[in-house]
């Protein structure tokens, strides 16, 4: 990308899978497109979140791009659930293939994003200095990308070394012959724990909240089921696209209340075999029906009793404040069975909350624990975070901020009223997180190029989500998720886990096949719900900007 270059026809803020497409995407199109990256590579999630054990909860195979055959056809995962640097690897080599990094601007933090009315351009800035125009904006700035480190008092007073998850540094973290304490058992603290505790001195685990896991039954995959999953990927993909969740996979045809003990117990062993957060997927009434969620839980409890040998650390591992699956479900590697070691303490922070941070280490409410690392697993503020921290800016200067401050509200999670032009990829009010977010970055990219496609090819200058639209899609968001058992917990699809954060149920629970279709529906009837308007005289692009995409596609 010309480092002179102004103007362009869209701006992508976020170098992750969804920002990496949406680049690919726009170019192939012809278009112009300037993407800024606060990291100093791509990747997104997978770039920061380095810390061990880090690995993605749905089969890698699944987990990858859908739209280049050939991409698919010549990448080879080693595992059922890839570790962190083989999903990176697996991105740098995307981002090489297709020529992406030379559309990034990376260490460059988006600081405002700004709609003029009188050009429909939105100026966006970044830390950097940078001052760029484009007809669109799209963010792909992440669902989990805002990390969250609790206001702990005393925090900045610790005097060993401390690290969040989500910000793991590059160099890693020898933890050899150290006393380390890890906060918080989601998904983060209960994949790194097992490899931490193998290597430190001692490790305490500072647990809030127990949380439902199930052992990944990760494996290596051999070159014959590679083979066979690349002769039939085609097929795989449709049948991801047409599930509820991105994966190809079905819930069981009747309801978990429906079948005998014998014929239950059968589906949950099949689904735990299928390892980690598709266990929530075996009943298609477990996420709805409390009894249903409760023969899920019985049969969770059970098997943890077998890995665990201390049975009170048994019963403080059990959640009792959440139906099975309304956190996401983790995915762990040996999580229970790290609590058989010697020099592994769990510290049940309901009986004894943390107190305060010391220069020293952490101190409850019963003891203080010497430690010489801090281990934030304190996870993110989630789906609306990063748009948050970023000035977003309207028609009228109005705030995103300022109108999602009751919740975000969006229509099909794509726009936003008073905000022509901007696009939102994978957040709220989409299926997002409840999806594989890898096909859910394609669904949604490919809308959105096609949309963008077509208001050029029409001469239609904006598009604006309508407010009854967006009033009806919140509705039906809050709907669908109240026939759920979802918003009975402290989640962050809820919010809860930030102070203050509204308490609102933020995807979209209908399902990624439902979803895609009513995306499709959309465009096919003109954009309903949308206000497209033509060019006023000073909206036409301006000589500079023609120039810009015209150079930009030469260099494509
Ligand atoms: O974050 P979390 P995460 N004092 O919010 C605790 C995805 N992901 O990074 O529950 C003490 O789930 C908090 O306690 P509580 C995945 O979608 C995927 O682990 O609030 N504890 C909780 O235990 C996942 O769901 C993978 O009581 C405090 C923990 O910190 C999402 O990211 C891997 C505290 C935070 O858990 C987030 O996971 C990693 C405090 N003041 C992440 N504040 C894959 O496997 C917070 N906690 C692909």
């Amino acid at each position: 990308m010309s480092a002179t270059s102004s103007q362009f026809d869209a701006v992508v803020v976020g170098a992750g899978v969804a920002g990496m497409y949406a680049v690919h995407s726009l170019r192939q199109r012809g278009m112009s497109v300037c993407g800024f990256e606060a990291a100093a590579g791509i990747g997104g999630t997978w770039y920061h979140n380095r810390y061990p054990g880090a690995r993605c909860d749905i089969e890698s195979v699944d987990y990858s791009f859908s739209f280049s055959e050939e991409l698919q056809q010549e990448w080879t995962w080693t595992e059922r659930f890839a570790t962190q640097p083989e999903i990176l690897a697996y991105l740098e080599h995307v981002a090489d293939r297709f020529d992406l990094a030379r559309s990034f601007r990376f260490s460059t933090r988006v600081t405002s994003a700004v709609f003029d009315e009188d050009t429909a351009l939105w100026t966006v800035r970044t830390d950097g200095g940078d001052e760029v125009v484009a007809r669109f904006c799209l963010f792909a700035t992440g669902c989990l990308s805002a990390a969250n480190t609790p206001d702990i008092a005393g925090r900045d007073d610790f005097a060993g070394e401390a690290y969040h998850t989500g910000e793991w540094p590059h160099r890693g973290v020898d933890f050899s012959g150290k006393r380390v304490g890890v906060i918080g058992t989601g998904s983060s603290g209960m994949q790194s724990i097992p490899l931490i505790a193998q290597e430190a001195d001692h490790l305490f685990v500072f647990q809030r909240s127990a949380n439902y896991s199930i052992p990944a039954g990760n494996r290596p995959f051999g070159e014959t089921a590679m083979r066979e999953i690349k002769e039939n990927y085609a097929q795989r993909r449709r049948e991801a696209r047409s599930s509820g969740g991105g994966s190809p996979f079905t819930p069981y045809p009747k309801g978990a209340l429906e079948v005998t003990e014998a014929e239950r117990t059968r589906v949950y062993d099949e689904w735990w075999q299928r390892g980690g957060v598709l266990f929530s997927k075996a009943f298609p009434d477990q996420l709805s029906n409390i009894d249903a969620n409760d023969t899920a839980r019985t049969y969770w409890e059970a098997k943890i009793r077998e890995l665990v040998e201390d049975p009170s650390l048994t019963e403080k591992l059990t959640p009792g404040d959440h139906p099975i699956g309304t956190k996401r479900i983790v995915t762990d590697s040996g999580y229970y069975q790290t609590f058989n070691r010697d020099n592994v303490t769990l510290v049940d922070l309901r009986e004894s909350p943390i107190d305060a941070i010391t220069p020293g280490g952490i101190r409850t409410t019963d003891r203080e624990y010497e430690l010489d690392v801090i281990v934030y697993a304190t996870g993110f503020d989630a789906m609306t975070g990063a748009l948050n921290r970023i000035d977003i800016r309207g028609r009228g200067g109005r705030a995103l901020k300022e109108e999602w401050s009751a919740g975000p509200r969006t229509y099909l999670g794509l726009g936003v009223h008073g905000f022509p032009n901007m696009f939102v990829l994978t957040g709220p009010g989409s299926p997002g997180p409840l999806a594989n977010m890898v096909l859910g970055a394609e669904q949604h990219v490919d809308w959105v190029s096609n949309c963008m496609g077509y208001l050029r090819d029409q001469g239609v200058t904006t598009i604006e989500a309508d407010s009854d639209a967006v009033e009806a899609w919140v509705a039906e968001c809050n709907s669908l998720a109240a026939k759920t058992l979802f918003p009975g917990a402290n989640s962050w699809y809820m919010g809860a886990n930030i102070p203050d954060k509204p308490r609102v149920f933020m995807p979209y629970i209908g399902g990624f096949a439902v979803y895609g279709r009513i995306l499709n529906e959309v465009a096919d009837e003109g954009y309903r719900g949308f206000t497209l308007a033509a060019p006023t005289a000073t909206a036409t692009p301006t000589a500079t900007a023609t120039a810009t995409a015209t150079a930009d596609r030469a260099a494509s």
